[in-house]
This record gives C-alpha cells, sequence and structure tokens, in this order.
C-alpha cells in the first residue's frame, strides 16, 4: 500500500500524468498518477490517504523546489496537471461527502484584470493542499466575491492582481469585503503586490508564491 502511494507522490512530482504522457521522457511508457490512483482505489485504499499521504506531500514538495527556483512554471504546471489526473478519481468521493477537506478557498483576479496563469497555479497548489477551490475566475467584482463568500460561508479569500492599474481594485475589495465580513481571512497576491501594500490595504496575508499560500492555511485546517 505504501509503495502505491509512494508511487503516486513520485508520479506527481515528476508530472507524470497518464501512461500515454511521453513525459517525463524518463518514465516514458510507465503508468502514471492516473492508472496509478485508480488501482490504489480498487486495491481498497481510501481517498483521504491517497490525498494526505501522496498527494499532499508531492505537491508540497513541488512548491517548496518552485519556491527555492530549483524548477519553473512549465514543471509546477506538469505537476498540477498529475495530481488533477489523480484527484479525478477522488473527487466523487469528496463531492458526496464521504471524505472531508480541510475547507474552502474562493479565488480570483480582481476587477479588470484578466492575467490567470498565476492565480491558476495558486488554486492548483491550494488545492493540492486538501482545501476546495472556488474559482471564480478572471475580472472579479467585489460583488462576485461576495455572493460566493455567502455561498460558502467559513471559506477563505485569495485575491490575485497583475497590474498597477488593478491593485487599486485589490484595495477596494479587501476594503468592500472586511466592512461585511470582518473575521474572515483575505490572501493577496500577484507579480507587483508586496506585503507592505498587503499591510496596507488590510488584507490578512501576503505570499510572493502558492507555497507560502498554501503554508499560512495549514494552520486553518479543519
Ligand atoms: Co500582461 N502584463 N497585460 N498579459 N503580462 C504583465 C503583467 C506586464 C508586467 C508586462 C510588461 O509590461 N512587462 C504588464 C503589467 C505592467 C504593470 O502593471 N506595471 C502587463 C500589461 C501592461 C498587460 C496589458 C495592459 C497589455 C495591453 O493590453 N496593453 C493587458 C492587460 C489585460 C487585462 O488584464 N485587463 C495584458 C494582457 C496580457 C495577456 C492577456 C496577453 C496575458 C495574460 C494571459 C493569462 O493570464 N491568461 C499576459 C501575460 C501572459 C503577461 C506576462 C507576460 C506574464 C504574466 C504571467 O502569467 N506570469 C507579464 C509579464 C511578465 O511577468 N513577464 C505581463 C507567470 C505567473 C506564474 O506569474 O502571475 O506573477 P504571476 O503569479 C505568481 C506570483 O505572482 C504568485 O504566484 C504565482 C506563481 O509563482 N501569485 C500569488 C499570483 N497570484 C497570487 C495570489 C496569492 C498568492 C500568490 O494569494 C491569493
Amino acid at each position: 500500500m505504501d509503495d502505491i502511494l509512494a508511487r503516486i507522490a513520485l508520479c506527481v512530482e515528476s508530472g507524470k500524468t497518464d501512461k500515454a504522457s511521453p513525459y517525463p521522457p524518463g518514465m516514458k511508457g510507465q503508468d502514471g498518477a492516473d492508472e496509478i490512483t485508480k488501482l490504489a482505489i480498487e486495491e481498497g485504499l481510501g481517498p483521504a490517504r491517497i490525498l494526505d499521504e501522496a498527494l499532499i506531500p508531492a505537491m508540497a514538495a513541488v512548491g517548496e523546489r518552485y519556491s527555492r527556483k530549483e524548477i519553473y512554471v512549465p514543471q509546477m504546471l506538469m505537476a498540477a496537471k498529475a495530481m488533477n489526473s489523480s484527484m479525478k478519481h477522488l473527487k466523487p468521493f469528496f463531492t458526496s461527502g464521504e471524505t472531508k477537506r480541510k475547507g474552502k478557498f474562493i479565488i480570483g483576479t480582481v476587477s479588470g484584470d484578466l492575467h490567470d496563469i498565476g492565480k491558476n497555479l495558486v488554486a492548483m497548489m491550494i488545492e493540492g493542499g486538501g482545501w476546495e477551490i472556488i474559482d471564480l475566475g478572471v475580472d472579479v467584482s467585489a460583488d462576485k466575491f461576495l455572493k460566493a463568500i455567502e455561498a460558502n460561508p467559513g471559506a477563505f479569500v485569495g485575491l490575485s492582481a497583475l497590474l498597477t492599474t488593478t491593485m487599486e481594485n485589490m484595495k477596494k475589495t479587501v476594503a468592500v469585503l472586511k466592512e461585511k465580513h470582518p473575521g474572515m481571512k483575505i490572501l493577496v497576491g500577484g507579480a507587483p503586490v508586496t506585503r507592505e501594500y498587503c499591510e496596507k490595504i488590510g488584507a490578512d496575508f501576503y505570499s510572493p508564491d502558492p507555497q507560502g499560500a498554501v503554508n499560512y492555511l495549514k494552520q486553518f485546517a479543519v
């Protein structure tokens, strides 16, 4: 059983999605996260164990390596893709309520901003950390965030901004959300955003990369 978990973790860390995938070249022709996860479930391994003992540690390792600049965006995207090919076998158990997630995380790129590559990476890494993601997409108004918060009480919120012009909308969004939900935690990030800016606009946490956000959320996991 531990061997299967180690194999899934290796596939995710290496970005090996399924047998047909030629990436990484050293694993060509071998089963990937897709086939091995299916086998693990058929052999009776619970989805919570697969998530906690294979996907989460593998994605954490990927996140740490990315933060240390040992790997770059393409490798992280491949790891996230492999994680998704494993997650597709686990999702039915989560949606049926049979297996619990660590909490809910609402994420979006703020109003006026269409950049989503970084936001998607953050969403994938937080999902890999065991959280349910509600991805509102790009150009998200404060009102849309509010509606999502009201539909998902207790959720955490992540705002991404890539333009100096839309940082102002991040500030406005934080003000609107905090006015209605003062106790709610808001995480912010994106290339022009800084820790100082986060403090200035009254958000709760700034991370320059996805792993920082994953690590911050750990203390709140249910
Ligand atoms: Co745009 N763009 N762009 N662009 N674009 C930048 C951001 C820019 C720096 C390019 C430049 O001029 N050198 C510049 C901004 C300048 C500024 O504001 N100071 C710029 C501009 C000006 C524009 C337009 C205005 C161009 C025009 O039309 N005249 C326009 C704006 C459109 C709009 O949003 N309204 C525009 C459009 C576009 C495209 C649509 C063509 C495309 C976006 C495609 C897409 O996202 N689907 C695009 C792209 C790709 C870029 C660059 C090249 C790359 C951005 C990116 O994806 N980086 C960018 C220049 C550059 O960075 N070299 C540029 C990779 C990504 C992984 O990093 O998003 O920073 P990043 O996310 C990181 C971290 O920031 C962090 O984690 C991620 C992973 O490490 N992070 C978080 C992000 N969100 C987080 C949230 C968190 C925590 C961490 O917690 C919640």
